[in-house]
């Protein structure tokens, strides 16, 4: 098999690539290791910064969202029995989208069905080959056989923990990490949201996250620690937990019911520097994690691809490598910037059960002075509705 650019990952990152490159001519195909349903069914991220919307609409994938994604002016933040606002539109002129990943992929391997992109599913042993070569290789099984296919670019798109990344020899890469001494158990259940907006609620007992998909479909997070057993957490007791980290008002209101889906996140910052080996690019998750507080994983995996694509149509169209060459230094000083607003993020809202007194205090002033100064309010509302690429 030969293709222009080999997309190993079909999860947004390397769907939105394929999308992308099809329509400006480029060759790709696309080596996914899970069924499409496995795929398509994942429950994860759910806001889209105004820029990922843009990106999607240029896609030509952005009529779904349109017509059924929630516009969302604003959230809130609470803390001690008080509820702050933040105006995302009234200090940044921009807004966010509430649209589910799992909306966005089906919408992605909709459009590639529609132009005829190639997707594997089902393929074992990806072993990428000869990356500091003109000519690189991808080795894999995929229906009983072994295959081989040539390719002028790799895109390494497959998430945390596929092949790409571990193919960058370890000389060639310098990894940041921290991992966060608690995770989030999530719940979907068929109940309509609590409130409007999102909430992100502090409290003593632990972070908690009241979001949605859509009017009857509610999506609610609660910080729990790292170990934590799934076992250990029947509805009620999610339920119960929940309600004590919400202020009274709200607490009153939630509307309970059946969870559907059911799942624990541990939470972790990491970025692998370099995000580009010879012929090989890495994107999204494959490259960089976000904790899930400042809604900023799905989105960074987005603007890889705007900078990734923009870089190889350059190539194809006008023989100009200037965009390869720069790829890994434009996208990681947004993944940096990102990266720093989910670590922030997640700082002031979590209780952290190794914090002193005094950080304790500290991250209360800073909550304190959050929601009392507008600047401080402008810093986070342009962070949360995305940095310019
Ligand atoms: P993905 O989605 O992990 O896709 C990678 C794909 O590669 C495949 N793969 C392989 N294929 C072939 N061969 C192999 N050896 C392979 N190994 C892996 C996998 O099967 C998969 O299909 O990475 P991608 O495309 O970079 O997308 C990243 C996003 O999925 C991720 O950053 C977000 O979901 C993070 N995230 C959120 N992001 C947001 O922007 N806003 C949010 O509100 C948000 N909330 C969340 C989140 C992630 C969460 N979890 C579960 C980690 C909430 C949660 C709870
Ligand atoms: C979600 O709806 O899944 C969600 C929303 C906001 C976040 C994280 C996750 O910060």
């Amino acid at each position: 098999m030969r293709t222009n650019v080999a997309i190993i990952g079909g999860g947004p990152a390397g769907l939105l690539l394929s999308q992308i490159l099809h329509r400006a001519g480029i060759d790709t195909i696309v080596l996914e290791r899970h069924s499409r349903e496995y795929v398509e069914g994942r429950i994860r991220a759910g806001v889209l910064e105004d820029g990922t919307q843009t990106l999607l609409r240029r896609a030509g994938i952005g009529e779904r969202m349109d017509r059924e994604g929630l516009v969302h002016e604003g959230f809130s933040i609470t803390h001690r029995e008080k509820s702050h606002h933040i105006d995302l539109t009234t200090l940044t002129g921009r807004k966010v989208m509430v649209y589910g990943q799992t909306e966005v992929t089906r919408d992605l391997y909709a459009a590639r069905d529609t132009m005829g992109g190639i997707v594997l599913h089902g393929v074992e042993q990806v072993a990428l080959h000869d990356l500091q070569s003109n000519k690189p290789h991808i080795t894999f099984g995929h229906d009983g056989a072994v295959h081989r296919l040539d390719c002028d670019f790799i895109a390494g798109c497959d998430g945390f923990h596929g092949p790409s990344r571990e193919s960058i020899p370890k000389k060639s890469r310098r990894e940041f990490e921290r991992v966060y001494p608690f995770g989030w158990l999530g719940i979907l259940s068929k109940t309509a949201p609590v409130d409007e907006e999102l909430v992100y609620a502090a409290h003593e007992d632990g972070f908690a996250l009241c979001s949605m998909r859509n009017p009857r479909l509610s999506r609610y997070y609660i910080q729990c620690s790292s170990d934590e057993d799934i076992a250990n957490w029947p509805d009620d007791r999610f339920w119960k937990t929940l309600r004590k980290r919400l202020p009274a008002e709200l607490a009153e209101r939630l509307e309970t019911g059946p969870s559907i889906e059911k799942s624990i996140a541990p939470l972790r910052s990491y970025v692998c520097e370099t995000m580009r080996y010879g012929r090989l690019f890495l994107a999204g998750d494959a490259a960089h994690i976000v904790p899930p507080t400042g809604a900023k994983g799905l989105n960074l995996a987005a603007s890889d691809i705007h900078y990734l694509s923009e870089a190889l149509i350059q190539w194809y169209g006008n023989a100009d490598s200037s965009g390869i060459e720069g790829y890994a230094e434009r996208a990681l000083s947004r993944v940096w910037k990102t990266e720093r607003f989910s670590w922030w993020m997640t700082s002031l809202l979590h209780n952290f059960p190794d914090h002193s007194p005094f950080e304790q205090r500290m991250q209360r002033a800073e909550l304190d002075y959050l929601t009392e100064s507008r600047a401080a309010m402008t810093t986070l509302a342009e962070n949360y509705v995305g940095l310019p690429y």
